[in-house]
């Protein structure tokens, strides 16, 4: 007989291991939902860094000395643990950046430029963060290729009936959507866009800033061509990310940034690059930086992926159904089967940055704003909403707490 183990996760447990839960904030115990802006740090992710500092820290790929060997080994063996995360085929695919942003820019910028023309599109989604629109429209803009966006249904879903006709008059030549939708929590059918980007000869660009935190990101079954990822938004620390590429893609590239390290040789009149990754890697890397990422890696390895998702799916439901009791509230986005623990909305007559306020003074941290997805809050026609996102650590008692705050914002504000 098999059994299938069900991977759950203690929550109220997991708390303990962020030291940030033992402040208060207005004299209140922290409920933090707002993960998808930035994850809190387990000690293990801090601990990790402060002993690379205090025992093995030197610059990488440079001294020939012990030390400088030891923080060289940190920073591969980081780099080793990210294509894992990834299942990228080789670690030479994996750039470290300094965000998920400069590693969009990297393939806007190095590949953009080199590759579009006017007659081409390229193809973006209404859902898309900041991050993975302006790049794309700037570098369309410079080159005469055209922007064209999928657009999405009421719930925030991806219309993918209407992407020959998005693409009628030209050639698609880059694909660009996020694998999780920051403002929604949508989860996009990437797989389907990348077979349909590469029907016609296009690239694909998976922007999994806000997936890889939460579910297993597998560059190889996505079958996309770049996938983007923060550190900060899945435990680690700020001021690292990874770009994943295919090789064959990466090699034939331009450079980005450019400068030391990543040079093969230097002359007077004409400068040869360097393999991957280091073409990409110009100036120190984000040593301490990689050293943390990998470690909240192993954290949430640690943890389960399986797990993490099962429990945000259930603070999610939770979450809309307590929601769904007030009249007085818009949701936005599809039902919790289809997306991540991401739940956006509206208090009748109350701006979200007023209902955001009141909630902090009770020490419920939630973000109001248009979440860098201008586009999106035109298609929804709202300027802005209030969003609660949650993580491993999340707790329903946070919820409970946040629906009781929004009682308090209507008494007060509506
Ligand atoms: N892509 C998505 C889907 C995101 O959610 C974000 C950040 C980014 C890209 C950019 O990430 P960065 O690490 O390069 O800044 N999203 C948010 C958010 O939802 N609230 O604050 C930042």
């Amino acid at each position: 007989m098999t059994t299938t183990a069900v991977q759950t996760l203690d929550a109220p447990r997991l708390r303990a291991d962020f030291p940030i839960f033992e402040q208060r904030f207005h004299g209140k115990p922290l409920a933090f939902l707002d993960s998808a802006a930035s994850a809190q740090k387990p000690r293990a992710v801090i601990d990790a860094m402060s002993t690379f500092y205090e025992t093995s820290y030197a610059n990488v790929h440079r001294g020939v000395y012990q030390l400088a060997e030891m923080a060289t080994e940190a920073l591969e063996g980081s780099r080793e643990t990210v294509r894992g995360l990834l299942n990228a085929p080789s670690a030479r695919e994996v750039i470290f950046v300094r965000n998920a942003t400069e590693g969009i820019n990297l393939v806007a910028y190095a590949w953009g430029l080199s590759n579009l023309g006017p007659g081409d599109l390229v193809v973006a989604t209404e859902l898309e963060h900041h991050s993975n629109f302006v790049p794309w429209q700037y570098i369309a803009g410079r080159t005469g290729a055209g922007f064209r966006l999928l657009p999405v249904d009421d719930e925030g879903e991806l219309q993918l009936n209407a992407l020959d006709a998005v693409a009628a008059g030209g050639t698609v030549k880059v694909v660009a959507a996020g694998v999780v939708s920051n403002s929604l929590g949508t989860i996009n059918p990437v797989e389907r866009l990348a077979a349909w980007a590469h029907e016609r000869g296009a690239i694909m660009v998976a922007d999994a800033a806000q997936a890889a935190p939460h579910r297993r990101v597998d560059v190889q079954a996505l079958g996309a061509d770049f996938v983007a990822i923060s550190a900060h938004k899945m435990c680690g620390p700020s001021g690292v990310g990874a770009l994943w590429g295919r090789a064959e893609l990466l090699e034939r590239m331009e450079p980005f940034l450019l400068g030391g390290h990543m040079i093969r040789a230097v002359g007077d009149e004409r400068t040869t690059w360097g393999e991957l990754p280091h073409k990409f890697e110009a100036g120190t890397a984000p040593m301490a930086e990689a050293v943390g990422f990998a470690a909240a890696v192993d954290y949430l390895h640690g943890v389960g992926f399986d797990a993490i998702e099962r429990h945000e799916h259930e603070l999610t439901a939770y979450a809309l159904g307590r929601l769904a009791e007030l009249p007085w509230v818009t949701a936005y986005g599809p039902p919790a089967d289809r997306r991540a623990g991401i739940v956006s909305f509206n208090v009748d007559g109350v701006h979200p940055h007023d209902v955001a306020q009141i909630l902090d003074f009770d020490g419920v941290a939630i973000r109001a704003g248009h979440h860098c997805c201008q586009p999106l809050m035109r298609r929804l026609g709202v300027t802005a909403t209030n969003r609660a996102s949650f993580y491993l650590y999340t707790v329903r008692e946070e919820i409970d707490r946040l629906v009781e705050g929004l009682h308090k914002a209507r008494k007060v504000l509506a």
